[in-house]
């Protein structure tokens, strides 16, 4: 499928250290060993509400994992899915009388014209679920015959041939120090698992299922449900998790960099993908995961269901500034949970005013010192508000004493505040 388009990136001069990122898995900070390519699997959307602050909150963060990665030297490979069926949009469009491909099709189209408007790069390859499935096939039908995964008899209204994921059988399958088993990812208790499965999209209770956290891997046609071939598997469409396991082990090396997505995603579907992967390759999926904080809306979670979605379309069509929304999202550490609120967007409208202020009167010389600054503060698990802070020092101090302005540091820190957070002044 075809992705947006990226806005060119300054070249600066030097190199930002090594990048330091919390890992997920192993709870600690880690050094991204800079080897000179780096890849990435950033989960996309599923489009039927797209692009609320959450969805922008998640994209900007990884956004700066790879412009970080870009300055330090490195060749990143991303890529990116996008979740073009699924049970959630087929929902919403039965409910709005649209035909879910063409919700699909006007949700895609509209998050990539946010994303160029928030000046996120653009995935190398941006894949959709529904053209994956000749390849997610296969992977399944694999998975069976190494008796990983099962077929469930139908009950209560459901066809024969569900097929689920054997979570035990799975974590059995090899005992190399590698190996995926249940929790590795996520080291979450059992209980906590149990309940966010059944919040996400899980079914723990479904009939003929060896254990309750197994997840679905292929859903036979059901009357009025959407369909593709399934070879052995009978006509269907394939679970959430396994549809970026295929893609990603399509498209990246084994294990890739880092897989990214909001925290909503750890537990199950960063979890069970990882098993997939290895029980397809034997090689962990990643070296790394990494999750962005949820966004709510003024200390509510936001959710369709709530209706109380911020969208950066919304806020485009009312005329606002695209890199004062992105500044407000900048303002919060990525790892953390946060809420938009109107100061909080009225404060990053004031803070891009102050720059562009700032950035007629550049002084000879600031400009080298706020680039070292920002690259550390980056360097430094992407601490974004680290490196707003040390922009408006910056620009405290030369609106404060507006001396000679230099040509080369009006340039430079233009450059420096595009390139590494994206934000064009
Ligand atoms: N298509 C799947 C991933 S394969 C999916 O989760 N789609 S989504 O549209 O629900 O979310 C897209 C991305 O936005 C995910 O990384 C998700 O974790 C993130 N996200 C969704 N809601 C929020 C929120 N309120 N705050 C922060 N991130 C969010
Ligand atoms: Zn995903």
């Amino acid at each position: 499928m075809k992705s947006w388009k990226s806005r060119p990136v300054p070249e600066l001069p030097g190199r930002m250290p090594a990048v330091r990122l919390f890992d997920t898995s192993r709870r600690v900070v880690e050094t991204l060993r800079p080897s000179g390519e780096q890849s990435m699997y950033v989960c996309g959307i599923t489009p039927y509400d797209a692009t609320h602050m959450g969805h922008a909150a998640s994209y900007v963060a990884f956004d700066l994992l790879n412009r970080a990665w870009r300055d330090g030297g490195q060749r990143v490979s991303y890529v990116q899915n996008v979740t073009d069926v699924d049970d959630p949009l087929l929902e919403r469009a039965t409910a709005t009388g649209v035909d879910w491909r063409d919700l699909a099709a006007s949700q895609i189209q509209l998050f990539h014209t946010d994303m160029e408007a928030l000046n996120v790069l653009a995935p190398d390859h941006y894949i959709g679920a529904v053209e994956s499935v000749p390849r997610i096939v296969p992977e399944i039908e694999r998975l069976v015959d190494l008796g990983l995964a099962y077929r469930v008899a139908g009950t209560g209204g459901d066809p024969d041939g569900d097929v689920y994921y054997d979570v035990e059988a799975a974590g059995k399958h090899s005992v190399d120090a590698d190996a995926w088993t249940l929790g590795s990812i996520s080291g979450l208790a059992e209980s906590e698992m149990l309940e966010l499965f059944a919040e996400r999209g899980g079914d723990p209770g479904r009939a003929g299922k060896r254990q309750a956290l197994d997840p679905l891997l292929w859903r036979v046609s059901r009357d009025g449900e959407p369909g593709w071939p399934g070879g052995e598997l009978g006509a269907g469409r394939p679970g959430w998790h396994i549809e970026c396991t295929v893609i990603a082990q399509q498209y990246l090396p084994a294990p890739f960099t880092v897989q990214g997505g909001g925290s909503d995603l750890i537990f199950p579907h960063h979890e069970m993908g990882a098993g997939h992967a290895y029980s397809l390759s034997g090689v962990p999926l990643a070296h790394h995961y990494a999750h962005a904080g949820m966004v709510g809306l003024d200390g509510e979670k936001m959710s369709k269901s709530k209706g109380n979605l911020v969208l950066v379309s919304k806020l485009r069509a009312a005329g606002e500034d695209p890199a004062a929304i992105r500044i407000a999202i900048l303002a919060h550490h990525y790892r953390s949970d946060w809420s938009w609120t109107e100061e909080g967007f009225a404060e990053a409208k004031d803070r891009l005013a102050n720059w562009r202020q700032a950035l007629t009167m550049a002084p000879a010389g600031s400009a080298a010192v706020l680039l070292a600054e920002l690259r550390e503060e980056l360097a430094n698990d992407l601490d974004a508000p680290g490196a707003l802070a040390a922009v408006d020092r910056w620009a405290e101090k030369t609106n404060a004493n507006p001396g000679q302005a230099c040509a080369g540091d009006h340039a430079l820190v233009s450059d420096a505040v595009n390139a590494l957070l994206g934000v064009e002044l």
